[in-house]
């Protein structure tokens, strides 16, 4: 039996700069992994708790070190001499040691850190990939690309905060990336043309200041149509609104800065689908706003995705909520929202028993870490949502897709939504 030997943490920095942790851990054979855990940016006020030394002057309070205190210090004596590929244990025994509901604590960015890399060792421990040392890996989820870029993390004018695209048809991962690759490539010519920037957000998106949430739309229709493809059946039109961030007093600014009552709100929706080939929107409404997310998943047909992020964050119990109540249809799934594996395979089950579709996500603050990507082959999840095919953080994923299905062959398959 392998076993645990050491755990070293380390303060690193994500993809803006802000500080992290990454976390080693050895084994007795030798072993060696490693994990970088990403942060966000609209985060849900459920999510699990990232420690920061909000004291610490150096790092503008943003410093990770007391987490990885933690790491180095109560957590490897915890963990020394465990069997790492006994996660369930391992997440279990991290959760006890924490103590508390949301991971106050330790801090959920040092326990994942740790989560993470114990996986990660275990498979080159059993000299497995990952994704198969994590799952079954029949298939290969579609991206969602996060191609104009807004809302908190592009300093522009869009409301909205992710306009994506979604290659429906790719019958393999290499030609979805070259879909989204065409569109990308077309949309900064069309985007140059018209006398805009074309530098990018955080997550690697154009981030034009265009006047409102149907002119990226059509922008993004326009180079489609340019790549040679049809919108609505080569490719669909995904957003996240990231409603929690456009909600003040039971009211939604979604299109301009004026607020409107939540009825409103599922109109303005409804005419975009009718208008548009949308067929994903995550976080439409507030993550308390539990009537209207039912009443919208109510009326839209069962082929839209209503997705909850800040809704659900990937817990066990708010999905439960939500699957009585038909909150959504889809969960989106960011491992560093619960803040151990265990747990986000715990959910991800829930929902596919109740045919919930999983979207695997990163975050807006991202590193070269690429386990979502295994993981989203692992788990059998439909779609994998990283950015768009720019910013080295975000492509990692992507390359890291190419690479499995290369290792793979014939023996998986593209998902279907
Ligand atoms: C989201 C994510 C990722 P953040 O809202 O879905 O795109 O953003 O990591 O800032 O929460
Ligand atoms: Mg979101």
């Amino acid at each position: 039996m392998p076993k645990i030997t050491s755990i070293k943490a380390r303060q690193v920095f994500d993809s803006r700069g802000m500080p992290t942790i990454s976390t080693e851990i050895l084994l007795n054979d030798g072993s060696v992994g490693s994990a970088i855990v990403p942060s966000g940016a609209s985060t849900g006020t459920y999510e699990s708790f990232e420690l920061r030394d909000i004291e610490n002057k150096n790092y503008l309070g943003k410093s990770v070190l007391k987490a990885i205190e933690k790491v180095n210090g109560e957590i490897a004596k915890s963990l020394n001499g465990l069997n790492p590929e006994d996660q369930k244990n391992i997440d279990q025994t991290l959760i006890d040691l924490d103590g508390t509901d949301q991971k106050k604590r330790l801090g959920a960015n040092a326990i994942l850190s740790v989560s993470i890399a114990v996986s990660k060792v275990s498979a080159i421990s059993k000299k497995l990939p990952l994704y198969e040392y994590l799952g079954n890996k029949k298939t290969l989820p579609l991206p969602l690309m996060n191609i104009i870029n807004g809302g908190v993390h592009a300093n522009n004018s869009l409301r909205i905060q992710e306009f994506m695209i979604r290659p429906d048809k790719a019958r393999s991962f290499k030609e979805a990336v070259n879909i989204c690759f065409l569109v990308i490539q077309k949309l900064k010519n069309l985007i140059s043309s018209k006398n805009y920037p074309t530098t990018v957000g955080d997550e690697g998106g154009f981030a034009p200041s265009l006047q409102n949430n149907e002119a990226a739309i059509e922008f993004i229709l326009e180079a489609i149509d340019k790549a040679g493809y049809k919108p609505g059946e080569d490719i669909s039109i995904c957003l996240d609104v990231a409603a929690n961030e456009l909600f003040k007093d039971n009211k939604y600014a979604i299109n301009s800065p004026q607020f409107l009552s939540p009825d409103k709100t599922i109109n303005y929706y409804l005419e975009l689908i009718k208008k548009y080939p949308i067929r994903s929107i995550e976080d439409p409404f507030f993550e308390e706003d539990w009537t209207s997310w039912s009443n919208f998943t109510k009326l839209v047909d069962n082929n839209i995705q209503v997705v909850g992020d800040d809704l659900f964050v990937t817990n066990h119990k708010r999905l439960s909520k939500g699957i009585k109540s038909k909150a959504a249809n889809t969960i989106l799934i960011k491992p560093n929202q619960i803040g151990t594996l265990t747990e986000t395979q715990k959910v991800i089950n829930l929902a596919h028993k109740h045919n919930y579709k999983t979207i695997i996500s990163h975050r807006s603050g991202d590193s070269e870490d690429t386990f979502i990507a295994d993981l989203a082959v692992a788990t059998n999840s439909s779609q994998i949502k990283t950015g768009s095919l720019a910013r080295s953080e975000r492509v990692a994923k992507y390359n890291r897709l190419l690479k499995i299905e290369d290792e793979l062959g014939n023996s998986v398959k593209m998902a279907k939504v």
